[in-house]
């Protein structure tokens, strides 16, 4: 199968398992319209398809993946409706669309944010409560702590802090490491975990992972210059307007599109063991720094 034929087909089985997952309430119906405007406000699904990957690479039943996948989802859009917020990044546009507090107001943003986490949460210990297996609990575990103070809060701490100062191009990486990259990675890792993948695997994709966050997040800086909005669905020159470092401000253009390459080149070889079955996952390391959106 082609490759975007395979994204639109993986897409699809998320959406729909993302709809069911996360139906209307009917007794406080404001609550879910506002989690649902953001989780169906037409995001790429990366999180979620290198999860379903990831079990495709260690033939593992995509049934049990998708769940999990999907709650990466959750605690990805919930990231981005609060880093969207007046408090925060202070944004109007997100996927194309007006942020969820231009649309429910801040306190209803605030809680469709929190009732995302806490809904995945639900959801994981939900399963894990039906069928008490050891790969779900160790899943679960690795998105949680990638979601976490170690991760994508800690990484959003030090983005906060960072404002209007000069970093260092340490603290820039770690910054990303933990706010993008840790939930890239456990995608990966946690897709590997429940597929049953050992130990050597698990490691190996697990730096498959770091690489291609990496890359993710030097083109994101790429695209904020010169991306447009209409594209991206997101304001551009964000990076600039804080006076936050960034890849291009320590590298500039060339360089840094010369280091996406190389962290995706590094990050392929990595899947050298794999034959046919990292094809898609090859690709999808491409495309990340390809993509214009
Ligand atoms: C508020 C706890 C908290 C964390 C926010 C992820 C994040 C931390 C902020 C998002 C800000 C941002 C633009 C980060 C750059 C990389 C990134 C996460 C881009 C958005 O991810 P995509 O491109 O988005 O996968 P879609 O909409 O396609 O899902």
């Amino acid at each position: 199968m082609d490759f975007n034929q395979y994204l639109t087909e993986k897409k699809d089985l998320i959406d729909n398992k993302l709809d069911s997952l996360v139906p209307e309430n009917r007794e406080i119906p404001v609550i879910t319209e506002a989690m649902r405007y953001s989780l169906f406000a037409g995001g790429k699904r990366l999180r979620p398809i290198l999860t379903l990957m990831a079990c495709e690479v260690f033939e593992g039943c995509e049934e049990d993946v998708l769940p999990f996948a999907c709650c990466i989802e959750m605690i990805h859009t919930y990231s981005l409706i609060h880093d969207d917020l007046p408090a925060m990044d202070n944004d109007d546009l997100r996927r194309g669309k007006p942020t969820n507090h231009k649309v429910f107001g801040e306190g209803f943003a605030v809680l469709a944010g929190d009732a995302l986490l806490n809904h995945a949460f639900e959801t994981m210990t939900a399963i894990i409560a039906n069928t008490p297996k050891p790969e779900y609990v160790r899943a679960m575990e690795l998105i949680c702590k990638a979601s976490g103070v170690n991760g994508m809060i800690g990484g959003q701490c030090i983005d906060l802090y960072s404002e209007n100062k000069s970093i260092d191009l340490e603290t820039l990486k770690r910054m990303h490491g933990k706010k993008t990259g840790a939930l890239i990675t456990a995608s990966l890792t946690a897709g590997a975990v429940i597929s049953k993948a050992g130990q050597d695997d698990i490691k190996n994709i697990m730096e498959f992972g770091d690489l291609i966050g990496l890359a993710f997040q030097v083109t994101d800086d790429i695209l904020d210059v010169s991306g447009s909005t209409e594209k991206l669905g997101k304001t551009i020159n964000k990076d600039a307007k804080y006076h936050k470092s960034n890849f291009i401000s320590f590298y500039g253009m060339e360089k840094s599109r010369q280091i996406a390459v190389e962290l995706i080149e590094e990050a392929k070889q990595k899947l050298a063991n794999y034959g046919n079955k990292g094809y898609y996952l090859s690709e999808l390391a491409n495309y990340i720094i390809s993509r214009d959106n």
